[in-house]
C-alpha cells in the first residue's frame, strides 16, 4: 500500500511537471517588454546528478520533501552545525548566453549536467504576468524558480518559456537552471553528429512581462499562390480572450481590420492587399505591422512574397530563382564557441554574401533568432532545418515527437520571416520503411502547420541501375518533398576531383534540384598539387570540377556547398590539419579565405539568378 502511494505520487509528479511545449511559445521575444537575465550566473558541474537524484536515484523534486540537498532548493545551512554540501554563492561565474565547452577550459568535452543560479528583483505590474524565456539552451532543461518547478525542456535549438506569474517576487528571487547535454540514442539528434555538442545555456535568457490578455502568437503572411491576400492569425492568451478584438494594422498600405476572437481567443483573417513592395532578394522590403488589442499591442517587421515551385523552378514572387548558397554552422566567427550575438549572426551572412549568396542554408538545427531577422533585413533567402540527422530511432514514438516538437517550435517562431523559403525534415537519413513514414509523417505535420512554404531534406544519391558513373537519387521521401535536395561527396569520399568528369545525373522526378552539399578539407595555408589531400588547390580543384559536373543537371536550381567557415567537430582528429575542427570551410575559424571561396564567388557571379 505504501508502496502504491509512492507510484502514485512519482505518476502525479511526473505527469504535473509539465514539459515546454511549443503551443505555449510566445513570439517576437524582441518586440516585448523584456528584462534580460544574461551576464555571469553562478555554476555547479554534476556530472552524477547529486543535485537531482537521492542516493536510490530518485528525484528529488518527485519527493514531498526534497530537503537541502536537492540543488534547485539553493539552500544555505541554517546554522554551523546544519550540514548543506553545496552553495551556489560560493561558485564560480560562467556567462549566460554561452556554452559551457568553450569558457571554462575543464569543460572542453564535458557531457553531462550543469547547475546555473541567477538571483535577482523583479518588480511585476500587479495586473501583468511574467515569463521566463529561454532562446534555447543544450539538450534537456529543467527549469525552478523559488525552488518551484517550472518544467522541463527536450531540444538544444529552439525557444521555451514558463510563465512565473505566481512565485516571482519583488526580492531576492533565485532561478536555478539544470542543463544536462548528454548524447542520447532515442534523442534529436541522436549519438553522433559532425558538429560540437556545445552545452549550456546558449542563447539569451529574459523576462518577458505581459498584460493579463496578451497576444500570444501571429501569423501574417500572403496566402499560398496568391499574392493579393494577406492571411494569418492571432492567437490570445489570457482568461479572458473569447470575443475580443483585435486588429491588425499595416499603416503603409492603408490596412487596419478588426476581427473578433471566437471562444478559444483565436482569429483568422483574410485581408485583401493590392499595392504591395514585395520582398525579394534584391528589394527586401519590410511594412511595419502592428497587431493590437485592447490590452496588448505589438509590432513586427514583415516582408510579403510568395514561394512555389513550378515543374523544375523554384518561383520567387512568380519568378524563377536560382539559389546561390553555401551552408552554415551556427558557430561564432569570434569565440569560436556557440554563436548566438547578432554581431555572430552579421559576420557570418556578410561573408556570405561576399561569396555572393542570396542563399543560405542554416545547417543542421534551428539557428539564433538574429540569423532570420538579418537575413531578413538583407535580403538573403533560408533553409532552416531540424536536427533528424543520420539515425534518429525512426521506431520510436518519442523521438517522433521530440522530433516535431522542435520543429514545430522552429515555426512558431519564424514563420512571420520572408526570408524562411524552405523547412527541411532532415540530413542524410539513410532510407527503410520506419524512417519514411517518420518523416512522411513530419512532412504533413508541417504542411498543416504552414502551407506557406516549400519542405525539402538533403537526401543521398546513389547509383543508377547499379552504374558507377550514373547517378541519382531512389528514395521514396522524394515524392513528398517539394524541392529535391541531397547531400554529394564525389571528389573527397568518393574518389578525386577528377572523377566528375565521368559523372553523369540521371534524374526523373520532375521537381527542383539543389545540391544541399558538396565539399573538400582544406587547411589554410596549406599548399601543394591538386591531387594532394588538405591543401586549397585540392579543394579548389574539387570546386573547379564539381561546379562543372552540377552544370549538367536540368532541374539544378540552387546549391549550398559545404560550408562556410572551419567548424568544431570532436570527430576530425588528425593531427596538425584538423585538430578538432572539419577542414571544410571556405573561410578558416580565423577568418582567413581559401582559394576555393573565389572559385564559389566567381561562379556566382556569373551565374544568372533566373
Ligand atoms: C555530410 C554531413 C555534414 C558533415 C559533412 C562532412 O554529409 O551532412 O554534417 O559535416 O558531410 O564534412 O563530412
Amino acid at each position: 500500500m505504501k508502496n502504491l502511494f509512492r507510484i502514485l505520487v512519482v505518476l502525479f509528479a511526473t505527469v504535473n511537471s509539465l514539459s515546454a511545449q511549443n503551443n505555449n511559445l510566445l513570439i517576437n521575444a524582441y518586440n516585448r517588454k523584456t528584462t534580460s537575465l544574461n551576464g555571469p550566473w553562478k555554476y555547479i558541474v554534476d556530472p552524477y546528478e547529486n543535485g537531482f537524484y537521492n542516493y536510490r536515484y530518485e528525484p528529488f523534486e518527485n519527493q514531498s520533501n526534497p530537503g537541502k540537498a536537492a540543488f534547485f532548493t539553493n539552500s544555505k545551512p541554517d546554522n554551523k552545525s546544519d550540514l548543506v554540501e553545496y552553495d551556489f554563492d560560493k561558485m564560480d561565474n560562467i556567462l549566460v548566453p554561452g556554452d559551457w565547452n568553450t569558457q571554462k577550459e575543464n569543460l572542453y568535452y564535458y557531457e553531462g549536467t550543469v547547475w546555473y543560479k541567477k538571483s535577482f528583483d523583479y518588480d511585476l505590474k500587479d495586473a501583468n504576468r511574467a515569463f521566463a524565456y529561454f532562446e534555447a539552451s543544450n539538450y534537456q532543461t529543467d527549469v525552478y524558480l523559488n525552488g518551484k518547478k517550472l518544467g522541463r525542456h527536450v531540444g538544444g535549438f529552439t525557444p521555451f518559456n514558463f510563465e512565473i506569474t505566481d512565485i516571482v517576487k519583488p526580492q531576492d528571487n533565485f532561478l536555478v537552471v539544470k542543463v544536462d547535454n548528454k548524447r542520447i540514442k532515442d534523442g534529436v539528434p541522436t549519438l553522433n553528429t559532425d558538429w560540437w555538442n556545445y552545452g549550456g545555456i546558449t542563447r539569451d535568457i529574459k523576462i518577458i512581462e505581459t498584460s493579463k490578455n496578451f497576444i500570444q502568437d501571429y501569423f501574417i503572411q500572403l496566402a499560398p499562390k496568391n499574392n493579393k491576400l494577406i492571411k494569418g492569425y492571432a492567437k490570445l492568451d489570457g482568461e479572458d480572450i473569447a470575443n475580443k478584438r483585435v486588429s491588425i494594422s499595416i499603416p503603409e498600405l492603408k490596412i487596419k481590420k478588426e476581427f473578433t476572437t471566437d471562444d478559444t481567443g483565436q482569429v483568422s483573417f483574410e485581408i485583401d492587399v493590392k499595392k504591395v513592395k514585395y520582398w525579394s532578394v534584391n528589394q527586401p522590403y519590410l511594412y511595419d505591422v502592428t497587431i493590437e488589442t485592447a490590452e496588448d499591442k505589438i509590432t513586427d517587421k514583415i516582408g510579403f512574397r510568395t514561394i512555389e515551385t513550378s515543374g523544375t523552378n523554384i518561383l520567387l514572387n512568380g519568378e524563377s530563382v536560382f539559389l546561390k548558397g553555401i551552408s552554415i554552422h551556427e558557430e561564432s566567427p569570434s569565440r569560436h564557441g556557440r554563436g548566438y550575438s547578432k554581431e555572430d549572426a552579421k559576420q557570418l551572412l556578410q561573408w556570405a554574401k561576399e561569396l555572393g549568396c542570396n542563399y543560405v542554408r542554416l545547417a543542421h538545427y534551428p539557428h539564433n533568432e538574429h540569423m532570420v531577422r538579418l537575413a531578413d533585413q538583407m535580403g538573403i533567402l533560408v533553409w532552416e532545418e531540424n536536427p533528424v540527422y543520420w539515425t534518429i530511432s525512426w521506431d520510436n514514438e518519442s523521438t517522433y515527437e521530440n522530433a516535431e516538437n522542435q520543429l514545430s517550435e522552429l515555426i512558431t517562431r519564424d514563420k512571420n520571416r520572408a526570408s524562411v523559403i524552405i523547412w527541411s525534415m532532415a540530413n542524410e537519413t539513410p532510407t527503410s520503411e520506419a524512417r519514411n513514414s517518420f518523416l512522411n509523417k513530419l512532412a504533413k505535420f508541417t504542411r498543416a502547420k504552414d502551407p506557406t512554404r516549400l519542405i525539402s531534406a538533403a537526401l543521398e544519391q546513389s547509383s543508377y541501375n547499379g552504374s558507377n558513373t550514373i547517378r541519382t537519387i531512389h528514395d521514396p521521401f522524394a515524392e513528398t518533398v517539394d524541392i529535391l535536395s541531397f547531400n554529394q561527396y564525389i571528389g573527397w569520399y568518393d574518389g578525386l576531383p577528377e572523377k566528375c568528369s565521368a559523372i553523369s545525373w540521371k534524374i526523373d522526378i520532375n521537381k527542383p534540384v539543389i545540391i544541399s552539399e558538396f565539399g573538400a578539407g582544406a587547411k589554410y595555408g596549406l599548399h601543394g598539387d591538386k591531387e594532394e589531400r588538405w591543401t586549397e588547390e585540392y579543394q579548389e580543384d574539387l570546386y573547379l570540377q564539381t561546379l562543372k559536373m552540377l552544370d549538367q543537371i536540368d532541374q539544378l536550381k540552387g546549391i549550398s556547398p559545404w560550408i562556410l567557415v572551419d567548424f568544431r567537430s570532436p570527430r576530425r582528429v588528425l593531427a596538425e590539419i584538423q585538430e578538432g575542427w572539419n577542414r571544410k570551410g571556405l573561410i578558416s575559424e580565423q577568418g582567413e579565405k581559401k582559394k576555393a571561396f573565389f572559385v564559389l564567388k566567381n561562379y556566382y557571379d556569373n551565374k544568372k539568378t533566373e
